[in-house]
């Protein structure tokens, strides 16, 4: 091998990511009232409604209603009549799991290119590559199978400038946007997977998205401590789009991923992190608005300082609204949980502020596991 040769293709090696993305697209939900969704999403999490399609525009099927924050997009769909295939899935989705999220849905740079690597890498196909397109340009997509009903959608869009999909229609704001934003990219979406199905879905995200593992995990050791469950995080190159895992372990009690698991029907997404540079701001605003946190206790706050050292926030504005914080080599981070946002004890969202720090919070997760045992204690499932 010549020098150049040997030179190109560690160049190559280098570059050559096996399954680029450019970050989240949307995290689509199924749920049973997409028009109230899209109101509590827009008043109480302060999101703007951008596009909508319905009976309105051409859809008699579903209305979907999509709403920013930033670069995080939420989709909420609901089925008006199923008449086809995709409209009794939506229908039969909501009767089983209730609420939830049908599809993480990834941007990438070629859809076609991201679906054949998947393809020839295991994944199940749902939908082949195809382009859909309106008076606002093109888009490819492709869908393939994870865990339990979820899906990812492979999203390419660039022929197309339209508010978010062709078919969908500019929508105009439920209520007025809020003057700051609270939250501005999605940051981590969580899967709960079945009692140990966790490293064969790890190894699935490993060959079918080329992602790697992050360091930060819930082990064994942890788990028959006090967590009751076991983690991993997968990343794709750049670390953009980052999906943990979780499994029930078997504690002392019951664990809240079988909880989950119970009241889902199965498998599904667990938590979204939404990322913000103001969790202070953002947590008066979404309490404000009624958004129901976990609760944490005093004495989380009356040893913090000692080993967490500066942030930001002084403790005693952590210990008001009930945020956590965690350091790591890297720095660190605060973090807040809100409880279930539906009846069944299933989805819920993280606000997560980064300050270097690349972790998940392991400092907090016996403080946390042991907020969410005692919600789980109130609805009789510990
Ligand atoms: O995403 C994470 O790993 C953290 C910690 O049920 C976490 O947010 C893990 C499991 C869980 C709640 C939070
Ligand atoms: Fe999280």
């Amino acid at each position: 091998m010549t020098e150049t040769t040997e030179m190109l293709q560690q160049g190559d090696a280098r570059h050559a990511d096996p399954f680029p993305v450019k970050g989240m697209d949307a995290v689509v939900f199924a749920v049973g009232n997409a028009k109230q969704a899209a109101h509590y999403y827009s008043t109480a999490f302060g999101m703007t409604l951008v596009a909508y399609s319905g009976p309105e525009n051409g859809s008699r099927e579903t209305a979907s209603y999509v709403l920013v924050s930033g670069g995080a997009r939420f989709v909420f769909t609901s089925v008006i009549k199923p008449v086809s295939a995709w409209g009794r899935f939506l229908a039969e989705h909501v009767a089983e799991h209730g609420d939830g999220v049908i599809d993480l849905a990834v941007e990438v740079p070629d859809a076609r290119a991201a679906y054949a690597y998947a393809v020839e890498h295991g994944a199940t196909g749902i939908e082949e590559p195809h382009e859909v397109k309106d008076e606002h340009g093109t888009v490819v997509l492709a869908s393939i199978r994870t865990y339990g009903d979820t899906r990812h959608t492979l999203v390419e869009r660039t022929g197309y400038d339209g508010p978010y999909l062709p078919g969908f229609a500019e929508a105009e704001p439920i209520v007025a946007p809020p003057a700051r934003r609270n939250f501005q990219a999605i940051d981590h979406c969580v899967g709960n997977v079945e009692l140990g199905r966790m490293d064969e879905w790890v190894g699935f995200y490993n060959d079918v998205m080329g992602f790697t593992n992050m360091k930060e995990f819930v082990g064994d050791d942890i788990a028959t401590e006090y967590s009751a469950l076991m983690s991993k995080v997968v990343a794709d190159g750049t670390r953009k789009v980052k999906f943990p895992l979780n499994e029930p372990a078997a504690g002392k009690k019951k664990s809240q991923i079988d909880e989950y698991l119970e009241f889902y029907g199965g498998p599904g997404v667990q938590h979204i992190a939404l990322a913000t540079n103001d969790i202070v701001a953002t947590v008066r605003a979404m309490r404000a608005a009624g958004v129901r946190f976990l609760d944490t206790p005093d004495s989380y706050y009356d040893t913090l300082g000692e080993w967490v050292g500066d942030t930001r926030v002084p403790v005693e504005t952590l210990r008001e609204l009930k945020i956590l914080a965690d350091r790591d080599e890297d720095g660190y981070l605060l973090q807040i949980f809100t409880k279930p946002v539906q009846d069944r004890p299933t989805v819920f969202f993280e606000l997560i502020e980064r300050h270097g720090s690349m972790g998940f919070g392991k400092g907090n997760f016996k403080a946390l596991f042991e907020a969410i045992e005692r919600e789980q204690a109130k609805r009789g499932n510990l």
